[in-house]
């Protein structure tokens, strides 16, 4: 992994005399002595790839001398019996590649001579409460220790930017893994699309995606798995998965898998028993059809805003031809009557987090950001039409589609990463057709 260069390049992005400052939370706990599944920062993975709870990571600016520092818990060979082992300050020399690595204990001490000739300390304001207090009191301290007025940083500023910026455009190492996500994502409908039948509960179906997942080696799922049967569909975080999937109903599942701390994030919607009815079949063809035309808006120059804008164009004209709206496709646009139907975006970008960093909007203009090679989104238009919604034909109640791709932006177009996953519903019918058993 390029980790030296995404180093070097924050380095150069810091102003002179600054440092940025990362670290791993420790594990949250669960319940009595239990924690929750362990999830390292995403800027600690993305700088250093190192993923021990408490380390501590300081990259300084390009000027100075010694470049990045890691504060990690020394070996402990009684500890490590029971928890497992740790790199310690020679692992984190050795395997992460520090240019001064310290026992975290040490860490107190050591900001006071790393803050010493600074102007600017940068850190995740995420953190601020767990951060924040040891910066402010390091400061202080050499605000009086009474020598010279000039001595410690003047400013604090949030990083969360400069890495965002960095993290939006994937490198070659971060496309290898994203596709590597994306395919075991696929991997995990297609098992789905091979049981999925009217009676199996949505638990089921979280269990097979989270068995594919894993049994191909992901960590795990990149977030909590949507399969949401019937009216379920429509409520957007549908997460619960404790209803029983009845004939005749739809089922929209939204989830991906994580792949060396990268998401995949994929969203499909498949007939329980194997058919669309007509009029589930109408909603489909009109998402299916915004969700096409939005992807091939995911080119260089195009900015991000770019996919959404195709989709509500495509949902206007829909929405009208199929009776949902009376009013002109450009009223429904000029007064956002779509919304109704549609209430989130169409895209975000995908890495390290599922919902990733990166800027969207530039600060100080209302310009979108532009679409660059290298940038990875998804491209995902949705139409969600509630059971007791009486402005809408009755026929539609209760129905909500989603379907949603990950789309990588190259010079030479956008490249769907997903895209082995069938869509057209064709290929589901005939693909469910031949389930098991
Ligand atoms: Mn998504």
């Amino acid at each position: 992994m390029n980790y030296v260069q995404r180093r070097d390049a924050l380095a150069r992005a810091l102003p002179e005399k600054s440092v940025a400052i990362f670290f791993n939370p420790e594990p949250a706990r669960r319940s009595g002595d239990q924690d929750y599944a362990y999830r390292p920062d995403s800027n600690m993975i993305y700088l250093c790839g190192m993923d021990e709870p408490g380390a501590v990571a300081v990259i300084a600016s390009a000027e100075q001398g010694v470049r990045f520092r890691l504060f990690v818990k020394p070996r402990d060979p009684e500890r490590e019996r029971w928890v497992g082992s740790r790199y310690g300050v020679e692992g984190a020399r050795d395997q992460f590649g520090a240019d001064e690595a310290r026992d975290i204990a040490e860490l107190r001490a050591s900001l006071s001579d790393i803050l010493f000739a600074l102007e600017s300390v940068y850190f995740d304001f995420t953190y601020s409460s767990a951060l924040a207090p040891m910066l402010f009191e390091a400061t202080e301290a050499l605000r009086h220790r009474g020598r010279r007025a000039s001595e410690g940083p003047r400013a604090f500023c949030d990083v969360r930017d400069i890495v965002g910026e960095m993290r939006r455009i994937k490198d070659a190492d971060e496309i290898e893994i994203m596709k590597r996500a994306a395919e075991v994502s696929v991997a995990g409908f297609e098992a789905v699309l091979k049981t999925l039948r009217p009676g199996m509960g949505e638990w089921e179906v979280e269990a097979t995606l989270q068995h594919a997942f894993r049994a191909r080696h992901a960590m795990g799922e990149s977030f909590g798995s949507i399969c949401a049967g019937g009216a379920h569909a429509t409520t957007l975080h549908y997460e619960a998965n404790r209803d029983v999937l009845r004939d005749g109903d739809l089922i929209l599942i939204d989830a991906g898998a994580e792949v060396e701390y990268y998401a995949g994030d994929i969203s499909r919607t498949f007939p329980v028993n194997g058919r669309f009815s007509p009029a589930q079949r109408d909603i489909y063809e009109l998402v299916l059809k915004a969700q096409k035309e939005a992807i091939e808006t995911c080119i260089v120059g195009n900015h991000i805003k770019s996919p959404h804008q195709r989709v509500r164009e495509v949902f206007a004209h829909g929405l009208h031809e199929l009776g949902i709206l009376s009013e002109s496709p450009q009223t429904i646009l000029s007064e956002n009557l779509d919304f109704a139907f549609y209430f989130h975006g169409t895209s975000h970008y995908l890495g390290i987090d599922t919902h990733d960093v990166g800027i969207a909007y530039r600060r100080g203009h209302d310009a979108p950001a532009r679409l660059e090679e290298g940038v990875v989104l998804t491209v995902e238009p949705g139409l969600y039409f509630t059971e007791d919604d009486a402005r809408v034909p009755e026929k539609y109640r209760g129905i909500g589609v989603r379907i949603e791709d990950d789309v990588l932006v190259t010079a030479r177009g956008p490249v769907v990463l997903t895209a082995q996953l069938i869509k057209e519903i064709d290929d589901i019918e005939a693909c469910m057709g031949r389930r098991e058993g």
